[in-house]
């Protein structure tokens, strides 16, 4: 199950330029995404949901999961895993509402105080800023590979790292530990986001086989 968290696509409406996402996600997909956060801050839960249908269309027959950030009512009504961040809806309360099928996720810094419960109804961890990152401004400041060392050692969650994830970093950080990357401008800003996630795929893959 780990093996889904490989390569984790997290899409910033901001950073595609004039390309549609869905060109974007489906480039990702091919070059070896194994999943993908539907991640707008700025968007209405309806378009939120729009976007997601379309998505789930495209991601139709290649195995790979769409998980929403924060909107717990679209991955409600669709049927799709969460991501939620400290100010989100709680994870226990997602679970009940969502059922054990779905993925949910949540982010943590360097380590994060949760009720237990929280902690259970849990499929991943996403551990960041690993290295600092201009996508995300209201972050704390990088916590290294130190921080997945630890959360993996203390957790008994596959964790992903996220932040600044290259592939050369990609390496470092499943050498610490997690279980994949989850990766916002190294794919969405590339030029060529399918040559960018073959490498960064194929970096996770590498040192997951040298572990
Ligand atoms: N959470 C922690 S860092 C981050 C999020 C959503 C953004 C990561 O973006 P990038 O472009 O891969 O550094
Ligand atoms: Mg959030």
């Amino acid at each position: 199950m780990s093996d889904a968290y490989r390569l984790y696509l997290v899409t910033d409406p901001r950073l595609g330029g004039d390309r549609p996402l869905e060109q974007i996600v489906e480039a990702a997909v091919a070059g070896g995404v194994t999943l993908v956060q539907l991640r707008d801050k700025d968007a209405e839960p309806a378009a939120v949901e729009r976007r997601a249908r379309s998505l789930l269309r495209l991601l139709d027959g290649t195995g790979v999961p769409l998980l929403v950030n924060d909107h717990l009512s679209v991955a409600q009504t669709l049927g799709i895993g969460l991501h939620v961040g400290s100010s989100d809806s709680p994870p226990d309360l997602a679970r009940t509402l969502l059922g054990p099928d779905v993925l949910i996720g949540a982010s943590l810094g360097g380590g994060r105080a949760m009720p237990e419960a929280h902690w259970e109804a849990l499929s991943y961890a996403a551990v960041g800023p690993v290295w600092a990152t201009q996508t995300k401004r209201d972050t704390g400041p990088a916590v290294g590979t130190e921080a997945v060392e630890r959360v993996t050692g203390s957790l008994a969650l596959p964790v992903v790292a996220i932040g600044g994830i290259t592939p050369a970093r990609a390496r470092s950080a499943v050498l610490a530990g997690a279980a994949g990357v989850a990766v916002v401008s190294d794919i969405v800003a590339a030029a060529d986001p399918a040559a960018a996630a073959r490498e960064l795929r194929e970096a996770v893959d590498a040192a997951l086989a040298e572990r």
